[in-house]
């Protein structure tokens, strides 16, 4: 793309509103618009890397083999009042009323509808296991949404979904999902730590928040600096491997707020090792049983008997991620920002030092931006006539983790490369697009 035609309005300075950094740079960078309290639209910039996002999310759970579906955003009261949780939910469910009077209502999360439409069609349990997710909108009521989109009333998720025979084949597929997550985080270059957590109002004892840490993040964590060398490169998900990936984590005491003991903290994590500080939640686990099953009816023939399914379910806050990237990555002081480069909205740009009166460089930078394209590198050139060091400033902060600049020393042949916050170097355009291609 060329900079002139994107849709990129960016602000001259930070907005005041904003409290985080992570706030500041989305809104600064035009990613994404408020429309009203807690509800955004989402700009090219930011729903690109939203989107690239969501593909990682995508892949990895295929790998474990979860079949992907969508269901709608507005579901009907009558299965809520079925398990029960229709009065429970309280003022974060944005309750509707259709023109029949029907009492419907924006899905803040989805048990209960994938439950309904397992009760419909697996009868047996040789069908299972299934694991069934979808990615798709959200609303909760939040009584204070802030940080942007960090904590906003509509958001996109990934949800999925499992359904068992029994305990220990739950148990796998937790474990698969656990596994998953750990793959998908680490795609973005994050180090997401699993901790136990409460379960809240989705219900069940076993649960895992995934955390990453972050002094402006919401979560009160208390863990184990040991817990990020455990070894999560499993190529497998094999049973035994996974009780073993996941023995060897919670092997180090790691949780939230809410299942914090002072004096378990102090017996288990020796006095250097003890990590207490606060993160940002991207994804979270539950295994919950029958706790919809049973007062929803969904169960399958096993040899005879009626048994109850034994649920999880599995999310991942894909619009969070944005944020919590920009958390890990943005050095506000410098004002320097480092897109991982699979998630990066574009994958190099090209700055040249342009001249009204001497169309030389914006030629060759024409010609380097085609040669990138036709290699299949996403490239942004910027042919606005700014100055050069108003160029740096601007691509600094958007992120874009290589740069090619057109200086006015540049040649025909080697050409300024390179990585966002390091020195240049000085390579031909195909040496550039080896490099690039080797870390997408
Ligand atoms: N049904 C379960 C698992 S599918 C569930 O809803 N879990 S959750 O409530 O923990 O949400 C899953 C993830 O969505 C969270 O880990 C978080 O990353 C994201 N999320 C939750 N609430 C918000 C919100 N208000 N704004 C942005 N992201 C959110």
């Amino acid at each position: 793309m060329l900079f002139s035609k994107v849709f990129i309005p960016i602000l001259k300075n930070d907005p005041t509103e904003a409290k985080i950094k992570s706030h500041k740079l989305m809104l600064r960078l035009g990613m994404i618009k408020q429309s009203s309290a807690g509800i955004y639209s989402w700009l090219p910039l930011g729903f690109k890397v939203m989107k690239k996002i969501e593909d990682i999310v995508r892949e990895e759970q295929n790998r474990i083999g979860a079949q992907e579906i969508l269901m709608p955003t507005i579901q009907s009261s009558e299965i809520w009042k079925e398990s029960g949780r229709y009065e429970d939910y309280g003022e974060e469910m944005l309750r509707i009323k259709d023109r029949q009077n029907r009492e419907m209502l924006y899905g803040p999360t989805n048990e209960e509808l994938i439950t309904d439409i397992f009760r419909n069609s697996i009868k047996s349990y040789k069908s299972l296991p299934q694991l069934l997710y979808h990615i798709q909108w959200k609303f909760r009521d939040e009584l204070r949404p802030r940080f942007g989109i960090m904590r906003c009333r509509e958001f996109y998720m990934k949800d999925a979904y499992s359904f068992d025979i029994s305990d220990d084949d739950a148990l796998l597929s937790y474990n698969k999902f656990f596994l998953s997550y750990l793959r998908t985080f680490k795609r973005m270059e994050l180090s997401a730590i699993p901790m136990a957590a409460d379960t809240g109002p989705i219900g069940g004892n076993l649960s895992h928040e995934f955390i990453i840490l972050a002094d402006t993040g919401e979560s009160k964590i208390y863990t184990d600096k040991r817990i990020f060398d455990v070894d999560s490169n499993l190529t497998t998900i094999e049973k035994n491997s996974l009780d073993k990936m996941r023995n060897d984590f919670e092997k180090f005491y790691s949780v939230t707020d809410e299942k914090f003991d002072q004096k378990i903290f102090e017996n288990k994590v020796p006095e250097k090792y003890r990590i207490k500080t606060k993160g940002i939640e991207v994804g979270h686990i539950f295994y919950f049983g029958d706790k919809y099953s049973k007062p929803m009816n969904a169960s399958v023939d096993f040899n005879g008997k009626k048994e109850f399914v034994k649920m999880g379910s599995y999310g991942v806050g894909v619009s969070r991620l944005v944020g919590a990237i920009i958390e890990a990555k943005y050095d506000e002081k410098n004002e320097i920002m480092k897109w991982p480069t699979s998630v990066s909205p574009y994958d190099c740009s090209v700055i040249p030092l342009l001249n009204k009166n001497d169309k030389s460089n914006l030629e060759k930078s024409m010609k380097i931006y085609n040669f990138l394209k036709n290699n299949k590198i996403d490239t942004i050139l910027d042919d606005t006539y700014e100055s050069i060091s108003a160029k740096m400033k601007k691509f600094n902060l958007i992120g874009i983790p290589f740069q090619i600049i057109i200086g006015k020393k540049s040649d025909e042949e080697t050409f300024e490369f390179k990585k966002i916050g390091e020195e240049p170097k000085k390579l031909k355009i195909e040496e550039i697009v080896k490099i690039i291609k080797n870390n997408k």
